[in-house]
């Protein structure tokens, strides 16, 4: 026996960019179905990103969602690009008249869980077998399986919010789908510790023997990152290693105000570039990490997949309220453009402040040329300002 459901838009995962997705949906009366193969303890407790844009925030706020990030949020107006222990403060609030929040993705998440629960709506959780079908059709739909039963969900549109390894990218046949990929040679190991921040704002740290970003979650909480080799396992990162690597590549004079203790997460995470084309393929429609994947160098992995959310509800509710599907017919090719820009970004800051093993003496020239560059030019530290606090949207 199979469970027939019916919807308006079937949302495959539960990460942000579904959860965001399913509540700009409700808040316009649209009707959705949210599928995740993990359950909701699983994914509130995957430790990401920590740095929000302002349009980010206005998504959240839209959402109906943001009265506990400004509670308890940090708004940051700079931060520091370090090279060798000599620091430049990016401004980004005298630069660019904006701002960025630190407050973790975890916290976005549970959010945006609470507000779905707090309505009523339709969740499956710990799905399996996961198989958009008639995509091209106008009543596509997705199967799958939960507790052995099978179920089948008909709709009019899905959203392949499913991540890097999900199933809605794979959708797409490969004679349509273009994949371009840039692999780093190295990860970044990070830890969350229960101490003060070493300095009130995030800093960015390139020295001879890695890169390293001092950064947080709250004025009690800091979250730091090293860069480690690719192959590195966790085991080979002890506590006592871990600060003591940390402390060089930050330098003495910023070490100095550094608090250590015992971390209570620790992960290893690969880096790389990656974005699929098209991000639709009949009515299925593609959004964050299903399509694109950045460094998080440039802290920008978890706000390009809002604003990718933020064009798709708009051309479902245009198509929903207005009979209009001018912006759904556009979304791929809009949202493309800001994706590649993003990337472009993440891709630069990442050159910049990492230690590539196969860069030779003029490279490593280089990196220091252009951070020496942006100190002293008030254009060039505006370009990286523009870029962090979030392009605008089209
Ligand atoms: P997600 O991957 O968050 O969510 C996808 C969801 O789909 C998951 O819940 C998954 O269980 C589900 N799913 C997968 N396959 C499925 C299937 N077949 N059926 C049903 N459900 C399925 N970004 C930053 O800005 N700063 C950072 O510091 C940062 N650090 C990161 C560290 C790591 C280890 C990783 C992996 C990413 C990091 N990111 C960071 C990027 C991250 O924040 C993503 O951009 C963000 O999670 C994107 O959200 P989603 O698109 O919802 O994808
Ligand atoms: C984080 O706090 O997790 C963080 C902040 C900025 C980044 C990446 C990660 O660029």
């Amino acid at each position: 026996m199979t469970h027939t459901h019916k919807t308006q838009v079937c949302i495959i995962g539960s990460g942000p960019s579904g959860l965001l997705l399913a509540q700009l949906l409700a808040q316009a009366g649209i009707d959705t179905i949210v599928l995740d193969r993990q359950d909701r303890s699983y994914i509130e407790g995957r430790i990401r990103a920590g740095v929000l844009e302002q349009g980010t925030v206005t998504a959240l706020e839209e959402a109906g969602v943001a009265d506990r990030l400004h509670a308890e949020g940090l708004s940051h107006s700079g931060f520091d690009l370090a090279f060798d222990g000599t620091r430049h403060r990016i401004d980004l609030a005298g630069l660019t008249g904006k701002s960025v929040m630190v407050y973790g993705q975890t916290e976005v998440t549970k959010d945006l869980f609470d507000a779905r629960t707090a309505q009523g709506q339709t969740f499956f959780f710990n799905v399996e077998d996961v198989v958009p079908t008639d995509l091209k059709s106008d009543q596509p739909s997705v199967r799958f399986r939960q507790n052995g039963e099978d179920h089948v969900i008909t709709c009019d549109y899905i959203a392949g919010c499913d991540g890097f390894r999900g199933v809605s990218r794979a959708a797409i046949p490969a004679d349509v789908l273009r994949t371009f990929e840039r692999v780093y040679p190295f990860g970044w190991l990070g830890i969350l510790v229960e101490k003060p921040p070493v300095s009130d704002e995030l800093i960015y740290a390139n020295h001879a023997r890695g890169f390293a970003l001092a950064s947080m979650r709250s004025e009690t909480r800091s979250r730091y990152y090293i860069q480690c080799d690719v192959d590195d396992k966790l085991a080979d990162w002890s506590d006592g290693r871990f600060w003591e690597e940390f402390a060089t590549r930050l330098g003495p004079d910023t070490a100095a105000n550094l608090q250590t203790g015992a971390s209570f997460e620790k992960s290893i995470a690969p880096l790389r570039s990656f974005v699929a084309e098209p991000m639709r393929y009949g009515n299925l429609f593609l959004a964050g990490d299903a399509a694109h994947i950045v460094p998080p160098t440039g802290a920008k992995g978890l706000n390009l997949a809002v604003a990718d959310i933020r064009l798709l509800s708009r051309a479902l509710i245009a198509h929903y309220r207005e009979g209009s599907d001018h912006h759904l017919g556009a979304y791929s090719e809009t949202v493309l453009r800001r994706v590649w820009k993003v990337e472009r970004f993440s891709w630069q800051l990442s050159t910049l402040m990492h230690q590539f093993p196969e860069n030779s003496p003029f490279e490593k020239k280089m990196q220091r040329a252009e951070f020496d560059y942006i100190a002293s030019s008030e254009a060039a530290s505006k370009a990286i300002a523009e870029n962090y606090v979030g392009l605008p949207l089209e």
